[in-house]
C-alpha cells in the first residue's frame, strides 16, 4: 500500500528505486521546476534536512506530464503536482483554474478519485472579510469541484497553507476507488462551516481511508485548534497544540486505527520553536514517530499550527476485525 517515510538519503539515491512515486523536497525558494516529475519540491521551509519519500508495492512507476500538471503513477496510485504561476491575478480565478485543470484531467485517467490534495499560495491572509485571499482561494477552488466533471467525486482531505512563492502549488493523490471519508464529531465538517468564515465553505473532508489488497491508509488533513467551529486557545501555541492533538485522537478514534502515524508534518507560524515542537509532539505520539516542521501562514489568523499525516492500517482481514463502513460520504456536488 501506499505510504510516506521520512529520510536524509539523497534524492538521486531515492529516484532510483523502483517503488518510489515521489520524492517531497522543501524549498520556501524553489527553483526551476525539477524534470523528473517524481521530484515534487513544496514552497514551504524546512526546520529539518529531512524529506520525504513515498512509495508504493505497486509498481513499475512511469511518469508524464500534462499542462501544468507532472505525475508519477503505479496500477494503484498516482501522485503529482500542479504549479501555476500567480502573478498578481485574482486568487479565486487561479484557484478555479488550477483546480479545473486537474479535476478535466483526472477525469481522463484510470486514476479519477482524489485521495489528497496539498494547497499552498501567497499572502493567504492577505485582504479583510470575504476579501481575504484564503476565502477567494476557496470559492475558486469550490466553483471547480461543483462544476466538475465528476459529480461522484467524494471530498478529499487536504491542507491549505500560506507560503511565500508567488505560484499556485497543489500536490495531489488519487486512486481509481474512492476514499472513505471520516469527519471529526469534535469539529464541524469544513464543508458546514457558517457563513462567517467565508462565501464558500472549504472543500474537504477531516480524513480518508483508502484501500487495497496490501492494506491502507488514513490520510489525515491538515488539523488545528478548532472545536465545533471555533478557534481555541488564541496566541498560545502549547495549548493549540494539547487541543489538536485531541482533534487527531478523536479523529483516528472515530476512523478505528490505533497504529502508530507513519508520518506527520507540523506547520507552524514564526515564532514556534522547532525543538519545542518536534519534542512535544514526540512526546504525544511516540519517540520514533517522523515528524517535519514547517514554516508557513496558517489559513486562519489565529491558528499558529497545523499537524497533517498518515497512519496505515492493517490490510482486510488481517485483524479478523471486520471493515468499517463511512460514516458520512459527501460528494462534491452538494
Ligand atoms: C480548519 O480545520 C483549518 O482549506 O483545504 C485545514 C485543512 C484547514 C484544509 C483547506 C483548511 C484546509 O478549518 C484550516
Amino acid at each position: 500500500m501506499l505510504t510516506v517515510q521520512t529520510t536524509t538519503l539523497n534524492r538521486e539515491c531515492l529516484l532510483d528505486r523502483p517503488d518510489v512515486l515521489a520524492v517531497v523536497d522543501f524549498d520556501a525558494n524553489p527553483g526551476e521546476r525539477p524534470t523528473d516529475a517524481r521530484h515534487i519540491v513544496t514552497p514551504l521551509a524546512a526546520d529539518t534536512p529531512y524529506r520525504e519519500v513515498w512509495t508504493s508495492p505497486s509498481g513499475p512507476v512511469t511518469t508524464g506530464t500534462s499542462g501544468a500538471i507532472h505525475y508519477a503513477r503505479t496500477d494503484s496510485e498516482t501522485i503529482g503536482s500542479l504549479i501555476l504561476e500567480d502573478q498578481g491575478e485574482d486568487i479565486e480565478t487561479l484557484a478555479h483554474r488550477a483546480y479545473a485543470e486537474l479535476l478535466a484531467w483526472l477525469g481522463q485517467q484510470n486514476h479519477q478519485r482524489l485521495w489528497r490534495v496539498w494547497n499552498f499560495f501567497s499572502d493567504i491572509n492577505d485582504g479583510e472579510g470575504d476579501d481575504e485571499r484564503y476565502r477567494r482561494f476557496s470559492l475558486g477552488r469550490h466553483r471547480a469541484l461543483r462544476e466538475s466533471a465528476l459529480p461522484e467525486q467524494a471530498l478529499p482531505p487536504a491542507t491549505a497553507i500560506g507560503c511565500e512563492a508567488a505560484q499556485v502549488f497543489l500536490m495531489f493523490i488519487a486512486g481509481a476507488a474512492p476514499c472513505e471519508p471520516v469527519e471529526n464529531p469534535r469539529q464541524i465538517s469544513a464543508y458546514r462551516y457558517p457563513r462567517q468564515y467565508g462565501p464558500a465553505s472549504p472543500s474537504f473532508a477531516r480524513a480518508a481511508k483508502v484501500n487495497n489488497a496490501a492494506g491502507g491508509a488514513l490520510i489525515v488533513s491538515g488539523t488545528a485548534s478548532i472545536v465545533g467551529h471555533e478557534t481555541r486557545h488564541e496566541g498560545d501555541w502549547r495549548r493549540q497544540l494539547d487541543e489538536t492533538h485531541r482533534n487527531l485522537a478523536s479523529l483516528t478514534q472515530r476512523a478505528d486505527v490505533a497504529a502508530a502515524p507513519a508520518a506527520l508534518r507540523a506547520y507552524t507560524r514564526p515564532g514556534v520553536p522547532a525543538d519545542e515542537l518536534i519534542e512535544r509532539i514526540q512526546g504525544h505520539w511516540g519517540r520514533e514517530t517522523p515528524v517535519i516542521p514547517l514554516r508557513g501562514e496558517i489559513c486562519r489568523r489565529d491558528l499558529l499550527l497545523e499537524i497533517e499525516g498518515l497512519w496505515p492500517l492493517a490490510a482486510p482481514g488481517a485483524t479478523g476485525e471486520p471493515e468499517s463502513q463511512p460514516a458520512d460520504t459527501t460528494a462534491i456536488r452538494t
